[in-house]
Formats: structure tokens, sequence, C-alpha cells
């Protein structure tokens, strides 16, 4: 496993002596540590130019702020928001209501939750496809992207008038993922999982987390490449609380800035997780909200740019004050 390389971010618009981190317009580095090491380097030294360089446009949006990806799950079973919105109309009311936070909505038929049994193709597409066709009928034009494992259901949200692939399984699920998003040319979310929802969290281990985690993206986002995948359409994401326990989240969030070095924009996951719960002692998903706004507004002065959350209104209303405060005028 190679060594990674651990901008340490600071807030605030970039002094002449710092570099942008990302190409961020709030956070900014002037050293970077070899994660594990502590071995410093200066701003000027060589190897850190990958870690300020601006990221790609995603769906259209400018990477160089934090962008909020609202959380639409179409499930019985979702384990903070399953069966509110299955309803056909509930849920294109709650794709109209976050439109007006969010950047992206993240529109899901299949429950990743710990213990969660495998949805078929044809009952995902159902629950899927047409939600995200009435969204568009509706005017809303917000990018859609489609929370799934499976190509089939892809393609189907894609026909449907989607914009993006997020697959929790980083196109380890089905192998047809990779040929699908790289003949649309669309973007995709690599995820970083340790096995499958059913077993993912009978006692995963790791011996770094953060360092394991980091190599598994990286040989995924070298499989999307070889695949025909473009650079620019690959996002990756350290998968909090898939296959990880307490310790493992924590070190994640704490490192998160190591996944700079994987050269694309980084999305994080941790809204309302369990791991909140444990934390602060709230056992009801629905009332973990202040939690998950701490999560995201760490997230976001690490240099996250996209934060997948369910209380979109909350977390842009977060997110305008940290970036009122840090960000460059
Ligand atoms: N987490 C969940 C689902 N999809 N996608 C990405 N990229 N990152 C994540 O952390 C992530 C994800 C699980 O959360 P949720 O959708 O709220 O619950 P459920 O899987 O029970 O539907």
């Amino acid at each position: 496993m190679r060594e990674y390389l651990e901008a340490l971010p600071r807030t605030g618009p970039c002094p002449d002596w710092g570099k942008p981190l990302a190409g961020s317009r709030h956070v900014w580095f002037d050293q970077a540590v070899t994660y594990g090491n502590n071995y410093a380097l200066d701003s000027g030294a060589d190897g850190t130019a990958h870690l300020s360089a601006q990221r790609s446009d995603i769906c259209g949006m400018n990477l160089n702020r934090p962008r909020i990806m609202g959380i639409l799950n179409v499930t019985p079973d979702s384990f903070s928001d399953g069966g509110d919105y299955v309803d056909f109309e509930n849920a294109v009311a709650r794709a109209r209501a976050m439109s007006e936070d969010a950047d992206i909505l993240d529109i899901g038929g299949e429950s990743t939750r710990p213990g969660a049994d495998v949805v078929p193709v044809d009952e995902e597409i159902r629950r899927t496809a047409p939600v995200i066709e009435a969204v568009r009928s509706a005017g809303i034009t917000t990018p859609i992207s489609i929370d799934t494992r499976k190509a089939a259901v892809a393609e189907a949200a894609l026909d449907a008038g989607a914009d993006m692939i997020n697959d929790v399984a980083a196109m380890s699920h089905d192998p047809g993922m990779a040929a699908l998003a790289a003949q649309r040319d669309v973007p995709i979310c690599l995820m970083h999982a340790l096995g499958d929802p059913k077993t993912m969290q009978d006692n995963p281990t790791y011996d770094d987390v953060v360092a394991e985690v980091a190599a598994y993206l990286e040989t995924r986002v070298e499989v999307a490449l070889a695949a025909g995948i473009r650079h620019e359409n690959i996002i990756v994401d350290p998968g909090i609380g898939f296959g990880k326990v307490l310790k493992h989240n924590v070190s994640l969030l704490r490192h998160l800035a190591v996944y700079h070095d994987l050269g694309c924009p980084i999305l994080l996951g941790a809204s309302r997780k369990r791991f909140i719960g444990t934390i602060s002692g709230v056992e009801a998903a629905r009332d973990r909200m202040p939690g998950s706004l701490a999560v995201a507004l760490d997230a976001a002065a690490k240099g996250v740019q996209i934060l997948r959350v369910h209380d979109v209104k909350e977390t842009r209303q977060a997110l305008r004050l940290h970036l009122a405060i840090n960000e460059v005028e």
C-alpha cells in the first residue's frame, strides 16, 4: 500500500503563503503530511499540486464550494426516512421542497442499511424511474443522482432524466455499471463498503481503516478509468457506516483530507447515521440532525465537496454561515 498525502486543512480565504485545497474558496493548506508518519512538507514541496488543483465540475456545478446532495429514499425500509416517500405524490413534493436548497437530488429504491435484503431489479426500477420522470415533468431541473448498485436500474434512471450514478458498491456488485457509466459519459460516485449490506456490520476489521479505504478507492478509480470512464466524472466516498464500527467512522472523519490525494471530488454521507446516535446518546435517527450538521460542517472545513444529507434546509443554513465567515470575498 502506498503512503497517502494528507493536507492539513485550514478554513478562511487562502493567504499568499498557502494553496487552496482542491481549488476551494474557503479551505487552504500550507502543510501536508504523509498520512500516519507526520512527515511535514512545506508549501513549495513537489507533490502537492494535485492537492490544490481545482476539481472538474460535476453536473455543471463548480466544486470550489461545498454542494448539498439531498436524499430521497423511495423505499419502505430506509433507516431514517423509510416509508415516507413511497407514495408518488409525497416523493415529488419532497423533491420539490428539497430542490430549493439542494444542488443534487439523490434518489434511491433499495435500502443499504445494515442487514437489508437485496431488492429485485424490476422492483427497484418500478420504485425509482417513474419518480424521476415525474420530478422532471414537474419542471424540477435540479441534477438527479440515482443511488443504486445495479446497471439496469441506473440505465432506466438515466433514461428517465437522471444525470449521475451513485454506486455504494463502487461497480463491484454489478460489473455492467462501469460500461454503462463510460458509455453514457455521466459522473459516478465510487463508495467504499466492506462486504454487502446483509453482512457488512459483522465484526469489520482493518489494520488501518483510513489507508485501506484509500487504497481500495484508488483501485476502483483505476478500474473505472480502464473501463473508459473519464477522470472528470469520478467522485470518491469513504462510505461512512458501510462495514465500519464507531472507531472506524471517527478515524475516517478525522482524516477525510487524505482522500484529496486521489485527485477526485469527495462525497460524504454521514447524515443521521448510527455513530451520531451512539456518540450523542440520541436513539431516534430523525432526531440526529444537530449531530449531522456538526459532521457536515467539519467535512466542509476539510474541503469535502459534496455532502449527502437528509436535512437539506438546515444544512444549507449552516453552510451559508460557514461560508460567510470563511469564503474568499
Ligand atoms: N449512505 C447511504 C446510502 N447511499 N451513498 C453514498 N455515496 N454515500 C453514503 O454514505 C450513502 C449512500 C445510506 O443512507 P440512507 O440512504 O439514508 O439509508 P438507506 O440505505 O437505509 O436507504
